[in-house]
């Protein structure tokens, strides 16, 4: 007959014993694995200067993820950005920089330029896109040099603007583009975030007309993205289903930009 083990229970010192011996093995797989990992990362090829730029393939492969990933979770049911009431709005608004949209500029002489898909381009004036139904908003402003501030603007849903244009084709497409007048400032926004119920061409701040250093005559207000996006200074819409190009994604910031 087979001699039965019978089976002691372990002292408190074993106990301790295998409990190191388990996490310091396990310790160890994962520090070789990220150091692999780590190693990987840095000898994989840096992406083409393009669109974006400033990182290496596989962690663009990521950052794509999750820009996917938050696009699902913000416009699942129609996400709203906190707004407040106008009296908490700032009387002095911060400024940022004046890329594309320095000096004064002169309202009659300027258009908003609609590029169409395949059928030419739409000039309007400021008279028009005032006529159209305005909406305003007080939000937290975001800028990612690290201030906000609440903010009172008004102006035209983009959405809108789509209506009256009849532009439903172009906004089947995958993203808007933007661009100063002189072309030297432009954003990239995909296009759920651009039909956003929030999202504004605005042609005034505190209730007066745009002031030349906030993006006279007309200018982006996004709530849903950081300050980078809110174009000051509007010139040219166009629409495309690849990425338009983006002034702050070429320096290597997020593509996205999303709150
Ligand atoms: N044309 C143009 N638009 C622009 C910028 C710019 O330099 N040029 N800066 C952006 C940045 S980084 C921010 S935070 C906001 C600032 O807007 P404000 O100057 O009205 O505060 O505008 C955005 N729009
Ligand atoms: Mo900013």
């Amino acid at each position: 007959m087979k001699k039965r083990r019978i089976k002691q229970p372990l002292t408190t010192e074993q106990k301790i014993k295998r409990r190191n011996f388990l996490s310091f093995g396990i310790f160890g797989a994962f520090g070789a694995a990220a150091y692999g990992g780590w190693q990987w990362l840095y000898h994989s090829p840096e992406e083409k200067p393009g669109v974006t730029a400033g990182t290496r393939v596989p962690l663009r492969r990521a950052l794509n993820k999750t820009e996917l990933f938050f696009r699902r979770l913000a416009f699942n049911e129609n996400h709203l950005v906190k707004t407040y009431p106008v009296e908490r709005a700032a009387k002095t608004v911060r400024h940022n920089s004046d890329i594309g949209s320095e000096g004064d500029i002169n309202i009659d002489q300027w258009r908003l330029k609609i590029i169409r898909k395949d059928k030419g381009v739409i000039q309007i004036t400021l008279k028009e896109i005032l006529a159209l139904p305005k909406t305003e908003l007080v939000f937290d402003f975001k800028c990612v040099e690290g201030w906000d501030q609440i903010q009172h603007w008004g102006g035209v849903r983009f959405t809108e603007l789509i209506k009256h244009l009849g532009l439903q084709d172009e906004a089947k497409l995958a993203y808007v583009g933007m661009m100063t007048p002189d072309g030297q400032y432009y954003v990239g926004l995909d296009m759920p975030s651009a039909l956003h119920p929030q999202t504004i061409l605005a042609y005034e701040m505190n209730g007066k007309p745009l002031p030349a250093q906030h993006g006279k005559p007309l200018r982006l207000i996004i709530p849903v993205k950081y300050g980078i996006k809110n174009l000051k200074r509007m010139g040219t819409i166009t629409f495309s289903d690849q990425r338009p190009p983006d002034y702050w994604a070429e320096q290597g910031y997020d593509y996205y930009s999303g709150l």
